[in-house]
């Protein structure tokens, strides 16, 4: 296979909306030590993609960039030093693009917290151009049985979800409450949720999400437009959920979260909304015993097991497939709020 000079990407060279990505040609670059040159087939879009874009978060973003971090694809090229993997491997690109590996946080494979950590479409390039430079270290072998495109969005929703939900601390029988359960996370986290036996209180809004979640067993669904949010959670669940997931973009999912947990729960924090702040009152927090535990995305081995279940077939991402092209018009009904499941483009188109 003969590697082009240059190809297409989809660049941002200043925040703002959709309308700033500009596809480009640029230089298809060259691994260096431990790295790999990896061919994009599909990519999946994460709201962590818009918020690029759109500079919502306290840490800086490379600039110009070229985003995404649901990379799926095959190894074209290896950098020196590279052992792990060979040309032809078909891996996936992780919002984790690399870590030290020194560290203290490396040392305990708790990588995602490693202070010397780059990020696929943040820090570094990412999957939304034909061929992205990914770490040899942590770039994910993708089973044989798993088609590339159903891999995409389980790069950084799949293992997100997954870890959170091992962070939760949840038990098989209890409740898990999953605000956002009709995105691209959250769809995905009703499913391995059911896998670990939990029961699921789903909370989105509308009737396709509403469905896309019952397909999955989610046991009862809220709709947060015309429902009484935490009223309806705690009766559900007996008095609140034993563990929360937000995956909502809104910060109100925050403040229903505190309002409705189970004395001696768990919230599990994820989305990271512009600006959220946790309003939580002390008071309730102290004598209802309650935990609050941030969660970033997963580490090598999360990566894998989120893959396994999906190979297990316990786990199926829902999707539709685009061409590359249609990236900007992603994003404006991501704002809008109007994906169920997730998006993934084909870099073919
Ligand atoms: O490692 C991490 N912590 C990590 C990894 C990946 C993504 C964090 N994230 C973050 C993203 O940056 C984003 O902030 O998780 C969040 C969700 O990402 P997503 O699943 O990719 O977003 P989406 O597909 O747009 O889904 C969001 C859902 O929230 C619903 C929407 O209807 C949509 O289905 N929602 C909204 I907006 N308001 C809601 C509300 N009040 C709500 N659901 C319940 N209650
Ligand atoms: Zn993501």
């Amino acid at each position: 296979m003969t590697i082009p000079d240059k190809q297409l990407a989809a660049v941002f060279h200043n925040h703002g909306n959709p309308d700033n990505v500009k596809f480009e040609e640029v230089p298809v670059a060259e691994p260096g030590e431990n790295e790999v040159l990896v061919n994009i087939k599909y990519t999946g879009v994460c709201h962590t993609d818009l918020h690029a874009l759109q500079g919502d978060w306290p840490l800086d973003v490379k600039l110009p960039l070229i985003g995404g971090h649901e990379g799926a694809g095959v190894v074209v090229k290896a950098g020196p030093g590279v052992n792990r993997l060979k040309i032809g491997d078909r891996v996936g690109v992780k919002w984790m693009n690399s870590s030290c590996g020194n560290c203290e946080y490396c040392m305990k494979s708790q990588e995602t917290i490693c202070p010397n950590i780059q990020l696929s479409g943040y820090t570094v390039d990412g999957s939304f151009q034909h061929y992205c430079i990914a770490n040899a270290t942590h770039a994910t072998l993708i089973p044989e049985s798993v088609p590339l495109e159903v891999a995409a969005p389980v790069m950084c929703a799949g293992i997100t979800c997954y870890r959170a939900l091992k962070e939760s601390g949840v038990q098989p029988g209890e409740w898990i409450c999953i605000p956002g359960a009709g995105g691209g996370l959250g769809h995905l986290a009703v499913q391995y949720a059911k896998a670990m036996a939990m029961r699921v209180v789903a909370i989105d809004s509308g009737e396709d999400k509403k469905e896309l979640v019952k397909s999955f067993n989610a046991d009862v669904f809220v709709d947060f437009k015309t429902d009484d949010v935490v009223e309806m959670v705690k009766e559900k669940t007996g008095g609140g959920a034993h563990g929360t997931l937000v995956l909502s973009t809104s910060p109100k999912s925050y403040e229903q979260a505190a309002a409705f947990a189970r004395p001696g729960s768990t919230m599990v924090t994820v989305a990271m909304p512009a600006g959220a702040k946790l309003g939580a009152d002390i008071f309730w927090l102290t004598v209802k015993m309650l935990k609050v535990c941030g969660s970033h995305v997963g580490n090598r081995l999360d990566s894998v097991e989120a893959l396994d279940y999906v190979a297990r077939g316990l786990v199926k991402p829902f999707y539709k497939v685009q061409p590359f092209s249609t990236l900007p018009e992603v994003y404006h009904l991501m704002h809008e709020g109007k994906i169920a499941g997730r998006i993934v483009l084909d870099l073919s188109k």
